[in-house]
C-alpha cells in the first residue's frame, strides 16, 4: 500500500495527554512513519494516528468520547473520568478496609533469591566468590546465559544473552554449565522456609515465590519482621541471599522485590504508595508488558504509567483484554488472589539438546530419543503425573522449529513415549538438525482418571522391554555401560555430555565405515 504522506509533510498527533501536536514526517517504512516534532524529539507512528488537519483530531476526540462513554457503560469500574479513578476508589476501598477492621485485605510477600544459579555455585567454591561468574554454556559452545553474578552484571551481561556476546563482553569471566538437579534441591529447602510464614505459597520458579501472609502476619509491620527473618535463615541456614516485597497485592509485590535488589526489602502497603513509585516509570514496569507490548505502546506516543492512565481507551482499543488489566494495574488496582502451585498445573514434561554440531543421521537421532525418553519418564515419576499426549520437537540448522504430537492413553512409560516419538520423527523432513527434544503433555495423576485395573499393573511390569533391548544395542555400538549407569546419566548434566560423547563416536565411527570402505575399494 501507498505512503498517505510524504517525508517533508506536516502532521498532527495527539499526544499523551490528549495534547495535540504538530510533527514533521522524516520517512516511512515498514507500515510505520518516523516523524519529529518541533522540540526535535521523535517518534514512530501508524497512519492512523497521524491526522493532516487539526480539524480532523476534533472529529476523532469526539469519535472517542463516545468510545469512551460505551465503555464505561459496559464496565463501570472502568470510568475514564479523570476526577475519580479507580485508584481513588481502591484506595480508599483499602484505607476504608483498614479502618474499619484494622487489617489490609491483602498482605503479599514475594521472595526472590539474588542471582540465583551463580550464588549457589559461588556458595559451593568460595574460590569463585566475587567473581564474574557466567552460568549456561561455556564459550566455546553453542547456547545462552542462564544467570550470571553481580560482579558479571557490570559489563552488561544478563539471562538469556548469547553465550558468544557474553564472552565478547566479559572475557575473563569464568564460565560454567548449571547444576539444575542441585538447584532444584535448593529450591526445596528454600520452600521449607518460606512455606513456615505463609497461609499460601505460588511458586514462580526455582527461586522465586508469592507468599500469601495475610492471616498470619495481619499487619504490614509484622509481614516485615518476617521478611527479615526469611532473609536471616536464608543466609544462616543456606547461605544464600534473597530480595523481598511486601505488598498489598501481587504485582505490587513483585515490583517491591526488585525495587531494593540484591539483598533487599521493600513495602508497597497501599495501592497509592504503588502508583507513586511507578507513575513516571516505563509501561515495562508493569507486571506481563514485555518488549514486544512495550514497543507497541511506545509507537502509540505511551512511554510511561502516567500516559496509560491518560489513554485507558486507547490502550483497551490496542490490547485488548490485556489492555484493560493494564489500565487498572496503572492504577494500582490488582486484587489477583495467591493460588498454590499444583504439579498437574505444568503443562508438560520435556527433555530437549542442541547439539554442539549439527545431525543428519537420523538412526544416531533414533538413539537419543532412547535416553530422552527415559529423562522425560523420570521427571514426570517424580511429580507423580502421567501425559495423554507425546510432544516431538526439532529445530533444523537453519533455525526453523517444529512440533509434532500424537495422543496417547494416559501413560509415562519411557517405552510408550519413544515408540511415539519414534513414529513422529519418521514423519518429519529428514534435513539437518540443531535440536531435538521429547515430551508428554495434557498431564494428570491417573488416579484422577481412572484405577488402576489389574491388567494395567501386569503391563506396568512389562514396561519398557523395547527400550530395554535398545540400551543393550547402545551398549555395544557405543562402548558405554548405559544400562548399569542411568542414576548417574540423569542427574545434572551428564545427560547432555553422554549424547555429546555419542555423536561425537558415531560422527567418527560413521566416518570410518566411509573411509573403510574406499580403503577395500582401492585394494580391490
Ligand atoms: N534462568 C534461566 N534462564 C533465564 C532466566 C533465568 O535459566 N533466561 C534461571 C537462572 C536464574 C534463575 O533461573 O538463576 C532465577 O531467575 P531470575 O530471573 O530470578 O534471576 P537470578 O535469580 O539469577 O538473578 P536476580 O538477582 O536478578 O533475581
Ligand atoms: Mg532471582
Amino acid at each position: 500500500m501507498a505512503a498517505k504522506y510524504r517525508p517533508g509533510d506536516t502532521v498532527y498527533i495527539i499526544s499523551a495527554g490528549n495534547r495535540i501536536e504538530e510533527a514533521v514526517v522524516l520517512k516511512y517504512a515498514g507500515g510505520f512513519y518516523t516523524i519529529r516534532f518541533a522540540d526535535g524529539g521523535g517518534t514512530k507512528l501508524r497512519e492512523n494516528r497521524l491526522f493532516l488537519k487539526r480539524e480532523d483530531i476534533d472529529k476523532e476526540t469526539e469519535k472517542r468520547r463516545n468510545i469512551n462513554n460505551a465503555l464505561s457503560l459496559r464496565r463501570p469500574s472502568m470510568a475514564f473520568d479523570k476526577e475519580k479513578t479507580d485508584t481513588d476508589t481502591a484506595v480508599s476501598a483499602v484505607k476504608q478496609e483498614t479502618e474499619r477492621t484494622g487489617k489490609p485485605e491483602q498482605i503479599i510477600i514475594h521472595v526472590d533469591m539474588d542471582a540465583f544459579y551463580a550464588s549457589v555455585e559461588a556458595r559451593d567454591n568460595p574460590s569463585l566468590k566475587g567473581k564474574p561468574l557466567i552460568i549456561g554454556s561455556l564459550p566455546s559452545e553453542r547456547g545462552v546465559v542462564a544467570t550470571c553474578s553481580y560482579e558479571a552484571r557490570k559489563y552488561g551481561v544478563h539471562s538469556a544473552m548469547n553465550i558468544k556476546e557474553a564472552y565478547r563482553l566479559c572475557p575473563h569471566g569464568i564460565y560454567m554449565h548449571g547444576n539444575h538437579e542441585k538447584y532444584k534441591r535448593v529450591s526445596e529447602q528454600l520452600h521449607q522456609i518460606w512455606n513456615a510464614y505463609a497461609s499460601k505459597s505460588e511458586y514462580l520458579a526455582l527461586d522465586e515465590a508469592y507468599l500469601d501472609v495475610t492471616d498470619t502476619a495481619v499487619t504490614f509491620e509484622k509481614a516485615c519482621e518476617f521478611a527479615k527473618i526469611i532473609k536471616k535463615r536464608t543466609k544462616d541456614e543456606l547461605h544464600l541471599n534473597c530480595s523481598i516485597g511486601g505488598a498489598y497485592s501481587k504485582t505490587a509485590a513483585k515490583t517491591a522485590s526488585e525495587e531494593k535488589k540484591p539483598d533487599g526489602y521493600y513495602e508497597i502497603p497501599t495501592p497509592e504508595d504503588y502508583v507513586n513509585l511507578i507513575i513516571d516509570r516505563d509501561v515495562r514496569v508493569l507486571y506481563t508488558v514485555g518488549s514486544k507490548t512495550a514497543a507497541k505502546l511506545h509507537s502509540e506516543g505511551i512511554h510511561t504509567v502516567r500516559d496509560i492512565q491518560n489513554n485507558q481507551e486507547k490502550v483497551a482499543e490496542l490490547l485488548g483484554k490485556q489492555g484493560w488489566w493494564l489500565t487498572r494495574l496503572a492504577r494500582g488496582i490488582d486484587d489477583s488472589k495467591v493460588t498454590p502451585y499444583k504439579p498437574e498445573d505444568a503443562k508438560s514434561i520435556s527433555r530437549e539438546i542442541t547439539f554442539q554440531e549439527n545431525v543428519n543421521d537420523f538412526s544416531f537421532l533414533k538413539d537419543v530419543l532412547v535416553l530422552l525418553a527415559i529423562s522425560v519418564e523420570r521427571r514426570a515419576q517424580r511429580s507423580g503425573l502421567f501425559g495423554k499426549g507425546v510432544t516431538l520437537k526439532i529445530t533444523y540448522a537453519d533455525m526453523k522449529s517444529i512440533t509434532r504430537s500424537k495422543t496417547i492413553e494416559s501413560s509415562r512409560s519411557a517405552d510408550k513415549i519413544y515408540e511415539q516419538a519414534l513414529l513422529l520423527l519418521d514423519r518429519v523432513p529428514h534435513k539437518t538438525i540443531r535440536l531435538i527434544g521429547v515430551g508428554i503433555h495434557s498431564l494428570s495423576s491417573r488416579e484422577d482418571d481412572k484405577q488402576l485395573s489389574f491388567a494395567d499393573l501386569l503391563s506396568e511390569q512389562d514396561e519398557n522391554k523395547i527400550l530395554d533391548a535398545r540400551l543393550d544395542a547402545m551398549n555395544k555400538s557405543y562402548g558405554l555401560d548405559f544400562k548399569n549407569n542411568l542414576d548417574k546419566i540423569f542427574s545434572g548434566e551428564t545427560l547432555y555430555k553422554t549424547i555429546e560423547y555419542m555423536r561425537k563416536k558415531n560422527k567418527s565411527v560413521s566416518y570410518k565405515t566411509k573411509t573403510g570402505g574406499l580403503h577395500e575399494r582401492n585394494k580391490g
